[in-house]
């Protein structure tokens, strides 16, 4: 709509005053929202937090759920607690922030690239796992100026990234990840 009304316009300065009006408005919205979730009945801004979320889930394009477990499933959400790999749903890609499938958990059903930052959880996962039913999945780690690391999780298989070993010397890929590519 924007487009044609410049178009109409029809000089360079037009053009030019139309995305600088564009940039202001932009300038002067709210800031950035990342992922909005339901979560207990409301929308949560995931990037603002999870506000204590045990497990996050993308369900479909544009559909993420956020729930609490009930007490006696709390086992794997809770520091020092150990749940199952079957936690994680089938069709699913899941990362926990602990080893194990222990602590809080995103799971991802849908092809896409997912930035970590926008769920509040850049730089946390240890534990990944490919419970889908067919293709694997990428994490990747975002370095400035330098390419991208990329670790690929097939199906079936589970990664505690603490051992799984990183450029240079004793890294491994602990709380590094930013981004999932299904
Ligand atoms: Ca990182």
């Amino acid at each position: 709509m924007r487009v044609r009304r410049v178009a109409a316009a029809g000089t360079a300065i037009a053009a030019m005053l139309g995305m600088l009006t564009a940039g202001t408005a932009a300038a002067t919205g709210p800031a950035q929202q990342g992922v909005m979730a339901t979560y207990q009945g409301r929308q949560i801004d995931l990037a603002q937090g999870r506000q204590g979320a045990d497990v996050c889930s993308q369900d479909a394009p544009g559909a993420v759920t956020c729930y609490d477990l009930p007490p006696e499933a709390k086992l794997g959400t809770e520091p020092g607690t150990r749940g199952t790999l079957d936690d994680c749903p089938y069709t699913y890609a899941c990362l926990w922030a602990h080893a194990g499938a222990e602590g809080r958990r995103l799971q991802f059903h849908d092809p896409g690239t997912t930035d970590l930052g926008d769920w509040d959880f850049r730089d946390q996962a240890t534990g990944a796992y490919n419970n889908r039913a067919i293709y694997g999945f990428e994490l990747i780690d975002v370095r400035s100026f330098q390419p991208d690391r990329h670790l690929f999780v097939g199906v079936g298989q589970y990664v505690n990234l603490s051992k799984q070993s990183y450029p240079g010397p004793g890294s491994n890929w602990n709380d590094r990840v930013d981004k999932v590519h299904l």
